[in-house]
């Protein structure tokens, strides 16, 4: 499936809302980015820029009910579902103010207000548990849908056979996405991937599924719709294929060396962001209008920061709540 063209009635406003969407996930990363430079954001950051078109078309078909769970990867994500920009600003400076109270950092950042039932650091863990969060929605008999994020890497780890399997044998209501950059860290993926790939895998086990240019957010916008009315209509999971490529190295302090400069400069040509713009164009919408976007994300993100600079770390006895044994008397031993 390639899911309906979404170049036959372009929704101008539409469009507009995922440029604004996209600028502000880049700017956001763009701004981390700086405070890793400047040492105040602690812990690794890794860049979805350049794949910006594949958070906010998907999270665009996401209701505040519906659950999302992303990966290491997941600033855009997390923005798309709703969390607040100068919240994950503190929580990447690990400040009082943090979506998590400082304690998640870039990598674990959850928002239930929002229904962003967390990032992950461990690749494909996620998937399991989206089908855990799915099933419970299907006991519960509740309406909502559960969409998880996940890279091309992942596919390769148990929980991408179990989760879909699992999703599929009971009809979950759960999107699975894999958001396929080309590379796992620093490895091209093809080269430690056996067969056709992620939507083969997902279509043998039963899944409908959608092979997507993860660039262009009308693509992802429209498969994403298709796949969540069918969800919503108690038809069971669905599998989107999106992709994409990553302009920046692996995290933040990775030089990506792994790959030339042509080859990012010619795929910076694809990039989503600048897409999305043309188009707008052609369709009459000013220059200066997609500029003011990017302008208004830009300011949005230094505000953020400045505001998480301002912000106090957390006291230092708060590091013994939110613990896992809170409660264990072993630990109240100490
Ligand atoms: C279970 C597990 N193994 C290894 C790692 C180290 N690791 C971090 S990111 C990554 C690559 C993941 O690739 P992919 O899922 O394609 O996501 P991408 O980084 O490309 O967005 C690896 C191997 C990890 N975090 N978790």
């Amino acid at each position: 499936m390639t899911g309906p063209s979404p170049g036959d009635n372009l929704d101008i406003k539409r469009l507009r809302a995922h440029h604004r969407m996209m600028w502000r996930i880049r700017a956001f990363e763009e701004q981390a980015l700086r405070g890793l430079d400047d040492k105040v954001v602690l812990g690794a950051i890794h860049p979805s820029i350049g794949q910006e078109a594949v958070a906010a078309g998907v999270t665009a078909n996401l209701a505040p009910s519906d659950i999302l769970l992303s990966t290491h990867r997941g600033h855009g994500h997390t923005l798309g579902k709703g969390a607040d920009s100068t919240a994950m600003m503190c929580e990447l400076l690990g400040r009082v103010g943090g979506n998590c109270g400082g304690k998640g950092g870039s990598m674990h950042i959850a928002d239930f207000s929002v229904g962003m039932l967390g990032a992950n650091g461990v690749v494909a863990a996620n998937i399991v548990i989206a089908a855990g969060a799915a099933h419970a929605i299907k006991l519960k008999r509740e309406p909502h849908v559960v969409c998880c994020l996940f890279g091309d890497g992942a596919i390769n780890r148990g929980p991408f056979l179990e989760g879909l399997n699992w999703a599929a044998v009971f009809k979950l209501p759960v999107l699975f996405v894999c958001e396929d950059n080309g590379f796992a860290a620093t490895t091209r993926t093809h080269t430690m991937t056996a067969g056709a790939g992620a939507g083969a895998r997902a279509r043998a086990l039963g899944l409908p599924t959608f092979e997507l240019d993860g660039n262009d957010v009308l693509a992802v916008d429209a498969a994403t719709a298709e796949a969540v009315r069918a969800i919503r209509a108690g038809e069971g999971p669905r599998f989107l294929h999106a992709r994409t490529y990553r302009l920046t190295g692996h995290t933040g302090a990775d030089a990506a060396t792994y790959r030339s400069a042509d080859e990012v400069a010619a795929r910076r040509r694809g990039e989503p962001i600048g897409r999305a713009a043309e188009i707008l164009g052609a369709a009459g919408v000013l220059s200066e209008e997609l500029a003011a976007d990017a302008r208004a994300a830009i300011e949005e993100m230094r505000a953020a920061y400045g505001k998480a600079l301002a912000a106090p770390f957390p006291p230092a006895e708060t590091a013994f709540t939110d613990v896992q044994d809170a409660g264990d008397p072993r630990r109240e031993a100490f």
